[in-house]
């Protein structure tokens, strides 16, 4: 039986890449930091069948323990400061979970067990202001966050510790995934709840900020698969994961509140506070190194992904009512 370490078990992504190794028939070991309040409600479902380990990316020795402890074959690390926009007010806070968490894992690792495969969530954040589009593999990066610097920091020292040890590192550069897990504070879940909310009478407008950024949106469930795929090759490599579809907010707003048969205008304001020191506009991904190696493709589209966010928190949001 194979081994996996998830740290960032709670959170979107974590969830879906638990319930991925699990029918896979992994033993899958979670790393969870303290809080007091459990916050497992998007693993509530995989009560039993995941091993938490206690620690966080800021303790060095208790990543060599989770190591010690799980004896994985495989480290997933998602764990991250993960939201643009609080890394403006976090920045230092951000660079040490986001970029320097890589860097301690990546020595737990090293120190214990070098043979351990490795992957780290990178992101396209890191192309930031485009050199090019669509974006590959080799489009020179320009992070317009610290949150993306962070994760520039991450991926850079990934690929240097499979350069410099031979270890198997590899960095998946996703684009944006989202799913009904994905976090309040970002735009599609923000969107697809605060819609639900109008159309029950719960709440009366919408506040966002740039509404013509665009980004490549994709499932959440779908990108896992190409994680693990990622560690099942003969050599680490990187990888865009992406759909190759680009849209912008406002359409988003517009399929979301249109599927609940809303007209947005009506309920959209744009408040200064949502918008970013520093803008990411346009994000377009060409996954075709990853179609080609990994014989991995998307399954779900925009439009479906809009869809599912809105039907689960009409579901979620009805009951409560
Ligand atoms: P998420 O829902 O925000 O989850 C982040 C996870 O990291 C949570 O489990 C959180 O735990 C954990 N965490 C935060 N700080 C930690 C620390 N100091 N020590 C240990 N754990 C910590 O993020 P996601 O959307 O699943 O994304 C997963 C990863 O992919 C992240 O690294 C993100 O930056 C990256 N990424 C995401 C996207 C996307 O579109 N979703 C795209 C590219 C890259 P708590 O529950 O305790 O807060
Ligand atoms: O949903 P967002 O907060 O996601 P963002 O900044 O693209 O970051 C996400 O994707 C990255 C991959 O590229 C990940 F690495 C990262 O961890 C995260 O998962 O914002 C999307 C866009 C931005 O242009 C933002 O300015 O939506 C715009 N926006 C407009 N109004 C808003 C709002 N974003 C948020 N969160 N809230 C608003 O009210």
């Amino acid at each position: 039986m194979k081994r996996a370490l998830i740290t960032g078990i709670t959170g979107q992504d974590g969830s879906y890449l638990a319930e991925f190794l699990l029918a896979k028939k992994y033993k899958v070991f979670g790393l969870e930091r303290r809080s007091s309040q459990s916050k497992r409600e998007n693993i509530a479902h995989l009560a039993g069948k995941i091993e938490f380990i206690s620690g966080d990316l800021l303790d060095e020795a208790s990543l060599i323990r989770a190591i010690n402890q799980s004896e994985p074959d495989e480290v997933y690390n998602l764990a991250a400061q993960s939201f643009v926009a609080a890394s403006w007010k976090q920045p230092v806070y951000t660079s040490e979970v986001t970029g320097l968490g890589a860097v301690r894992l990546l020595e737990a690792i090293r120190q214990t067990d070098p043979k351990i495969k490795f992957y780290q969530a990178s992101s396209s954040e890191m192309f930031g202001k485009v050199q090019e589009t669509p974006q590959t593999e080799k489009t020179p990066f320009y992070p317009r966050s610290p949150y993306g610097v962070a994760k520039l920091y991450a991926h850079w020292i990934t690929v240097n510790y499979r350069e410099s040890y031979n270890m198997f590192a590899a960095s998946g550069i996703l684009f944006n995934h989202e799913s009904p897990r994905r976090g309040l504070e970002f735009v599609t879940r923000k969107i697809t709840n605060a819609a639900v909310k109008i159309k029950l009478g719960m709440e009366k407008e919408l506040l966002l900020g740039n509404l013509d950024s665009k980004r490549d949106w994709g499932f959440s469930g779908d990108y896992v698969e190409a994680m693990w795929l990622m560690l099942q090759q003969k050599e680490a490599r990187d990888y865009v994961i992406s759909t190759g579809e680009t849209h912008t907010v406002r359409e988003f707003v517009e399929a979301a509140f249109g599927e609940l048969g809303l007209d947005w205008k009506k309920y959209v304001k744009m408040n200064k506070e949502f918008m970013r020191p520093a803008e990411v506009d346009l994000l377009k991904g060409d996954s075709s190194k990853a179609a080609k190696e990994l014989k991995w493709k998307p399954k779900v589209n925009f439009h479906q992904l809009v869809k599912m966010m809105v039907e689960n928190d009409l579901k979620q949001l009805s009951n409560s009512k």
